[in-house]
């Protein structure tokens, strides 16, 4: 369960409809391609809240499928839907997925008993391993580390999506819990997760450049952190002309120049702007994507 997992990039059509077959493309150039060593299924990356029951257990099917046990798959089954998230997890334990995770619930200012009893109850009623999703910017949930205690003390919780720029909360964890599976979350801040020895990371530009950051995590390992550096460096280009032009857009379009077909993003989201399509045939071209 270590290593470089992307955040898996979900085809749509403009009706929002899931294009299979440019599913199991973009599942195939991460495996063959970047080479990654897992999938994290129906995350922020998948447009997973937007989608429906059925379309979220078509994903996890077909990517179970396509994969066919070659990579790790982690399937986020999180919902403030608490009844889904146990359905949606039961359907992908079912079918092998290695583990679960589940974003921490939001909207409401759930407590964090709330919060506990969320995450016990998929656990008791899949029997599979958690992964936490840690991501404050987006739900406005922020853990302390006391709380993150009471929750790693279920040994079935066996690690956290960290999606946070607190890295003295990311030592703390990594010092106290050397056992617990630890993913660094923003892929522009890979090297400082690599650095405080997270045990891997989940991102979605890996789906473009997960070969890059699989340099960079082993070169860490191997002590060669100025080259490593450098690598960040360049990946960090390429993430900057992808959020100024669109993150979630951009990272399929320039799959689509690639001739590999990532579709459009699901409304409420805006499709891609065709008049930045130059720009982005031009970051394929100047970065070898
Ligand atoms: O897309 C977001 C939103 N974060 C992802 C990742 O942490 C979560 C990150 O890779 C994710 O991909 C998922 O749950 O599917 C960023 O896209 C990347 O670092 C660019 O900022 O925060």
């Amino acid at each position: 369960m270590k290593g470089i997992f992307s955040a898996l990039l979900v085809p749509f059509d403009d009706q929002g409809r899931i294009k299979e077959q440019g599913l199991r493309e973009v599942i195939r150039n991460n495996i063959d391609v970047q080479q990654v060593d897992g999938l994290y299924v129906n995350g922020s990356s998948g447009e997973n809240f937007m989608l429906t029951t059925d379309q979220k257990k078509q994903i996890f099917k077909i990517t179970h499928e396509e994969t066919n046990g070659a990579i790790k798959l982690i399937a986020q089954v999180g919902s403030i839907n608490l009844d889904e998230a146990v359905e949606l997890g039961k359907y992908a334990t079912e079918l092998g997925y290695d583990s679960l995770s589940a974003v921490t619930p939001f909207y409401y200012k759930f407590t964090f008993d709330e919060i506990k009893n969320y995450y016990e109850t998929i656990i008791e009623a899949t029997g599979n391993n958690m992964i936490i999703y840690a991501i404050p910017a987006l739900t406005g949930v922020s853990m302390s580390l006391e709380q993150f205690d009471v929750l790693f003390q279920n040994e079935k919780v066996i690690g956290v999506k960290y999606t946070d720029g607190n890295f003295f909360m990311l030592e703390r964890l990594r010092k106290k819990y050397p056992n617990k599976l630890i993913y660094s979350g923003f892929d522009e801040m890979l090297i400082y997760g690599a650095v405080s020895g997270v045990d891997g990371a989940i991102g979605s530009t890996y789906n473009i450049h997960g070969n890059l950051a699989k340099q960079i995590f082993e070169m860490v390992e191997q002590g060669e952190v100025a080259r490593a550096y450098e690598v960040q460096h360049i990946m960090n280009d390429i993430i900057e002309k992808v959020l100024e032009l669109g993150l979630y857009q951009t990272l399929k379009e320039i799959l689509n120049v690639k001739g590999i077909d990532a579709g459009t993003v699901k409304q409420p989201m805006s499709p891609f702007d065709s008049g930045k399509r130059e720009a982005v045939e031009k970051l394929v071209k100047d970065f070898n994507l």
